[in-house]
C-alpha cells in the first residue's frame, strides 16, 4: 500500500516499490579487478582495504591523519542516587587548548569492574540531555529549533531538557552502560561553510578549497567520536572490549562510518539512518542521493555528487559500508513511516552485507525478509523496525541494549 509521506519529506520523491529501476548491486566479495574473495584473510588484504578507501574517496571523504588529544576535567559527582558518577570533560580535539574542543559528558555507573559504554553524539547540546542546571549551555553554534527557544542559532535556557525523551539516561545506568555523549555542533557545525570551520578549520589554511576526495561533515563527526574513543581507551573504568556507537539519522550514517573506520568501536547501532546511512541507494526510493546532496552539500565529499540521479556509477552502495563492520555486531535500526529514510533499503543492506560476516566465520543477518514490528532480530547483523515514525523512543534504547547484552557477552 502507498503511504503518503510525512510532513518535511518530499512529496515529489519516489515511494513507490514498483518504480524502482532495475539494479545490480556491487558484490562486496569480489574485487574491483573482478577477483573473488574467498577468505578471511583476502578480505582483510584485498577487499577490506579496497572498500574503504572507495568510501572514503567517493562517499564521506578522506579525513587528515589524526592528532592526540589533551583534556581536562571540568566537573566530576554522583548522580541518580549515587548510583552514577558524572563527569563533564573537555577534550581538545587537536591536543590545542586554543583549538577546537567538544565538552563530553561522561555517565558511568558505579561499578566495582569496567563498565561498557555508549558513545554517541547528541543534536541539541549536552544541555538537552537533562533538566540539571549543572550542565552549562552549549556555546557552540546550535541548529534553531523556535519551538525551544533557538532562534538566533544560540543554545537558550529554554532548550535546557529538550530531548531528554530520547535519552533515558537512569535507565541505561540501571542496565549497566555508561553513556558518553558530545553535541555534534561542537565537532563541526551543521551548515555548509565551504568547509571552514568546525574541525575543517583545525586542518587547514583559511580560505582553501577541499579537494573532491576530502572530508565532510559526517567524517568531521566521525573524527570527533573516534577522539573520544581516544579518552574512553585511557579511562580504566571503562571495558574497552565493549565499546558501542550509536547514532540516529544523520548521526546513525555517522555511527556507521565510524564504525567502519575505528576498529576500537566493538558493537554499531544506527537508528533511521536512511540515505548514506544503511539504506541502498540504488533503491532510489525516499531520499536519494541527488536529494541529500542538494539539501546538505556539506555531509559528504564533493565526489559524492557525480551519483547525483547515477548511482549505478557509484563503485560501492551502503550494504558495503555495514561489510566495513565485519565481524564485529552491527544493528540496524528502522521506524515503520520513516518511509524517507526508505525502511526496507537499510534492512536489505544488513542482509547484502551477510555474506562477509559468514566469510569471517560468524552469524550474519538471520532473517530473510524483514521481521515484523517491534521484532528484535539478535544476530551478528542486528535488524528491528518499531512502530511509528523518524525518533529515538525509549523502547529502541531497550532494544539496543539487548541486543548488546547478548552481541558483547563473553567478550
Ligand atoms: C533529514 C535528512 C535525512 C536525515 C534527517 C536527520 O532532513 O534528509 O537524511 O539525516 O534529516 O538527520 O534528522
Amino acid at each position: 500500500t502507498f503511504a503518503m509521506p510525512l510532513l518535511g519529506q518530499d512529496a515529489k520523491a519516489n515511494y513507490d516499490e514498483a518504480k524502482i529501476p532495475d539494479f545490480t548491486l556491487p558484490d562486496p566479495l569480489v574485487a574491483q579487478d573482478g577477483t573473488k574473495i574467498t577468505t578471511a584473510e583476502a578480505w582483510e588484504k584485498i577487499r577490506r582495504p579496497e572498500l574503504l578507501e572507495l568510501f572514503e574517496t567517493e562517499v564521506y571523504g578522506k579525513a587528515p591523519t589524526a592528532k592526540p588529544i589533551s583534556s581536562r576535567v571540568v566537573s566530576e559527582r554522583e548522580v541518580f542516587d549515587d548510583k552514577a558518577t558524572e563527569r563533564q570533560v573537555r577534550i581538545f580535539l587537536t591536543g590545542d587548548e586554543d583549538g577546537p574542543y567538544a565538552d563530553l559528558l561522561l555517565i558511568l555507573p558505579k561499578s566495582d569492574k569496567p563498565v561498557p559504554v555508549v558513545a554517541a553524539l547528541n543534536f541539541k547540546g549536552n544541555h538537552s540531555l537533562s533538566d540539571d542546571p549543572a550542565i552549562p549551555l552549549t556555546k557552540s553554534w546550535v541548529r534553531n529549533d523556535a519551538s525551544n527557544g533557538v532562534t538566533k542559532h544560540v543554545a537558550v535556557e529554554q532548550s535546557r531538557g529538550a530531548a531528554k525523551a530520547r535519552w533515558p539516561v537512569e535507565r541505561i545506568i540501571d542496565r549497566g552502560y555508561g553513556l558518553a555523549t558530545v553535541y555534534y555542533g561542537d565537532i563541526d557545525p551543521d551548515f555548509d561553510d565551504g568547509f571552514q570551520n568546525g574541525i575543517h578549520g583545525a586542518f587547514r589554511t583559511e580560505g582553501d578549497k577541499l579537494a573532491a576526495d576530502q572530508w565532510g561533515t559526517i567524517a568531521g563527526w566521525t573524527y570527533g567520536l573516534s577522539r573520544i574513543a581516544d579518552y574512553l581507551e585511557e579511562q580504566d573504568a571503562i571495558d574497552h572490549d565493549r565499546m558501542i556507537v550509536m547514532g540516529h539519522s544523520r548521526l546513525g550514517k555517522t555511527a556507521l562510518w565510524t564504525g567502519a573506520t575505528d576498529p576500537r568501536f566493538d558493537l554499531v547501532i544506527s537508528n533511521n539512518s536512511g540515505c548514506g546511512g544503511a539504506a541502498l541507494s540504488r533503491r532510489r526510493i525516499g531520499e536519494s542521493v541527488w536529494r541529500i546532496n542538494k539539501s546538505f552539500p556539506h555531509w559528504f565529499c564533493d565526489n559524492f555528487l557525480k551519483y547525483d540521479n547515477n548511482e549505478d556509477a557509484c563503485p560501492v552502495d551502503q550494504h558495503e559500508l555495514i561489510a566495513l563492520i565485519a565481524p564485529r555486531p552491527v544493528l540496524i535500526c528502522s521506524a515503520q513511516e520513516d518511509y524517507w529514510a526508505d525502511p526496507k533499503g537499510e534492512f536489505l543492506s544488513g542482509l547484502y552485507a551477510d555474506p562477509a560476516y559468514r566469510l569471517l566465520g560468524t552469524d550474519g543477518l538471520a532473517a530473510d525478509k524483514m521481521p515484523p514490528v517491534n521484532k528484535l532480530i539478535n544476530s551478528r547483523i542486528g535488524y528491528r523496525i518499531r512502530s511509528g515514525g523518524h525518533n529515538v523512543l525509549p523502547s529502541d534504547w531497550e532494544a539496543y541494549l539487548d541486543f548488546a547484552d547478548k552481541q558483547l557477552r563473553g567478550k
